[in-house]
């Protein structure tokens, strides 16, 4: 029987001409379909590894040696991201990869509020690789170049010359007081770091200026002008917004190391220093003209989670002379030496006062403290959006007012004419 009889005599349908059309259609409608699958998940590879590729560190992290890890330049909205900016400097961050979205938070403010005009390099820093994840998401938030530093070994552990067991007992005692990071040792070697490595590292040579930024800050106003242009053309080599009282648990005797090492080498202080802000009633003068320290530290210090300063500082004779005599009492181990005091005894000692700029125009969190601009022009200029009340120099830790009254209360931008039409 051939097939047609076969249908006739109801055992089938006989297949018509439209039915085989059908099926046909079906059929290619099938392939296309898969067709545009494979294409699909053909192109997102090439995506991925376009992105990946754009990342793909040029050097490899050796974290035993140090190094730093650049990406390649990408663009932002077509453009590539090409420093604008006219100043050496960067915007720095030391930061654990576990702070990724703080970072990125951080980055984000001063982004919006500052760089996207200017496009500054960023550059981080971590005592351990960073991850693929951190690197993707800061280099993409970032409107400059991004470098990637990993910190080499002998700048984050402890000298040989320590001893060991005083460093174990020292970290108990503040732990057992309930001492804020008592009993940690990696926080003592990030104090110890941003104390008197940071500057050292390879990425940072070609840089005048930095910007310390930490993960999880707030920028409250816009920053309409080049913050380190105008350091630069001030003639100034600190800046600063908050300041308050160290603990003192943590230093019991930094203070004194200080004062035998300003007796070593006493052609350190500089003339009109800011001695008066840190020993209440010191005598400025006199301590330039006898090249003596005396008195007693009332513990103020810049809070240095936001410096807008001079690599040059630090990188200066004084200021490597002074970390090392510090290094080498132990005290960054076997007491808990933040970089805070640290900085700031040597910049009130070893600087004439009006070096030191505050900066009383931007708006700044990192909790608990915050400082809101106290005039008007900057909330206008500026859309800050944080209350004036709700300002730290009023706190009682706070060691605003003492600065204010030995230098002037800065409430406004305090910008030299050049700078004022700057945006
Ligand atoms: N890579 C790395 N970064 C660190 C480490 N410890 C602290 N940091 C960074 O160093 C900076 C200061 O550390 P914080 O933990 O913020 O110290 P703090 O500001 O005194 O204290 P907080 O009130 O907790 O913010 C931040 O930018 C941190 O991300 C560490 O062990 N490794
Ligand atoms: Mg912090």
């Amino acid at each position: 029987m051939d097939k047609l009889q076969f249908w006739k005599e109801g055992h089938g349908r006989v297949p018509s001409a439209r039915l085989a059309t059908k099926r046909m259609v079906v059929r290619t409608l099938c392939l296309l379909a898969l067709f545009v699958l494979v294409y699909h998940i053909f192109t997102s590879v090439e995506l991925r590894n376009s992105i990946h590729d754009r990342v793909t560190p040029l050097i490899q992290q050796d974290p035993s040696k140090g190094s730093t890890v650049l990406t390649e330049p990408s663009t932002l909205v077509g453009q590539p991201k090409v420093t604008i900016g006219k100043e050496k400097a960067t915007l720095l961050m030391l930061v654990r990869n576990r702070e990724l979205h703080k970072a990125l938070g951080s980055m984000r403010m001063v982004e919006d509020r500052f760089n996207r005009k200017f496009h500054y390099p960023w550059t981080f820093m971590n005592d351990k690789p960073f991850t693929d994840d951190f690197i993707r998401f800061t280099t993409g938030m970032a409107s400059g170049p991004v470098e990637y530093v990993v910190i080499p070994k002998e700048h984050w552990s402890v000298p040989d010359s320590l001893n060991k067991t005083k460093i174990q007992q020292g970290m108990e005692k503040l732990r057992t007081e309930g001492v804020i990071y008592g009993g940690s040792s990696s926080y003592r070697h990030m104090c110890r770091f941003n104390s008197g490595f940071f500057y050292r590292q390879e990425a940072l040579k070609k840089y005048d200026w930095y910007w310390r930024v930490e993960p999880d800050i707030e920028l409250y106003c816009d920053i309409n002008y080049d913050p380190f242009t105008f350091m630069r053309e001030s003639g100034k080599v600190y800046g600063w917004v908050l300041s308050m009282f160290e603990f003192e648990a943590t230093i019991p005797t930094l203070w004194q190391h200080t004062k035998d090492f300003i007796s070593k080498f006493p052609q350190f202080i500089a003339e009109d220093n800011s001695l008066g802000w840190i020993v209440d009633g010191a005598n400025v003068t006199k301590a330039f003209a006898e090249k003596k320290v005396e008195g007693n530290y009332n513990l103020c210090h810049f809070w240095s989670n936001f410096e807008i300063a001079s690599l040059n500082f630090y990188r200066s004779e004084p200021y490597q002379k002074y970390f090392d005599y510090l290094d080498s009492q132990g005290g960054f181990f076997y007491e808990r030496w933040g970089d805070a005091p640290v900085h700031s005894l040597a910049l009130a000692l070893m600087l004439p006062r009006n070096k030191i700029h505050h900066f009383a125009d931007i708006g700044y969190n990192h909790a608990p403290a915050s400082r809101c601009p106290q005039d008007d022009a900057s909330h206008v200029s500026g859309r800050c959006y944080c209350d004036r009340s709700r300002n730290y120099d009023n706190d009682n830790y706070s060691c605003g007012p003492r600065w204010f009254a030995l230098n002037g209360v800065g409430i406004g931008a305090l910008l030299p004419a050049s700078l004022q039409n700057n945006i």
